[in-house]
């Protein structure tokens, strides 16, 4: 059994590392750590952010740490929300008040075109302070209106992978977790932590 922390306080990005990695690793993360300390995400990339909240982390735990960082870039608003994903809305906002700035910045164009999207995960790995190595994986799709589904979280009713005829918060968790962005990224860092 191999033991990860993950420099998260998300919970359903905990659960999906679980669903991803399997029986093999015990995954926990910061909300048995209420004291642990809140990382500003200053970086202007994903991997920037993903490396400032593991290498942070890890110089305070003892075992490896995992951070993720992740969001929604559409193609039309030159990538946005992206990096601000969590935040679009403003500081603290729910993923209902996301939604709804996502859909109202796509209504402004009056056309009935389809908005080309993708979800990118970044992850990185450290220990004791030192980054050991960034893990990255995309899925494209496009973005729905209204959106559909309640089951996976955040931009999750209003984004459908190409290829498939629902969003990820219509497919069960089994296949959201076999395409995803974040599975593709923990299926290459899985591949580094059993060397
Ligand atoms: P931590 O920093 O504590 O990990 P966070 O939710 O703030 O949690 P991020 O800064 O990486 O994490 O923001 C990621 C946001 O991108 C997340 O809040 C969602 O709005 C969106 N996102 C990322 N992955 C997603 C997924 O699989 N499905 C839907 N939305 C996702």
């Amino acid at each position: 059994m191999r033991h990860l922390l993950l420099a998260t306080r998300n919970s359903h990005k905990t659960r999906e590392f679980a669903e991803i990695l399997g029986a093999d690793f015990a995954v926990r993360d910061l909300s048995g750590d209420p004291e642990a300390p809140v990382i500003e995400e200053t970086g202007s990339t994903f991997a920037e952010n993903a490396i400032l909240k593991a290498v942070a982390l890890s110089k305070q735990f003892a075992e490896v740490v995992v951070a993720d960082d992740s969001g929604l870039e559409v193609d039309v608003l030159q990538g946005a929300p992206g990096v601000y994903s969590a935040r679009y809305a403003g500081p603290g906002a729910t993923d209902d008040e996301n939604i709804a700035r996502l859909l109202s910045e796509l209504r402004k164009f009056a056309d009935n075109r389809s908005f080309t999207a993708r979800f990118r995960c970044l992850l990185a790995l450290a220990r004791r302070g030192e980054v050991i190595d960034t893990f990255q994986g995309v899925i494209e799709g496009t973005i729905v209106d209204p959106p559909r589904g309640n089951t996976g979280f955040g931009y999750d009713p209003v984004f459908q992978p190409a290829d498939f005829t629902q969003t990820f918060a219509e497919l069960p968790s089994a296949e959201k977790n076999r395409i995803s962005h974040r599975a593709r990224a923990i299926r290459s860092l899985r591949g580094k932590l059993l060397i």
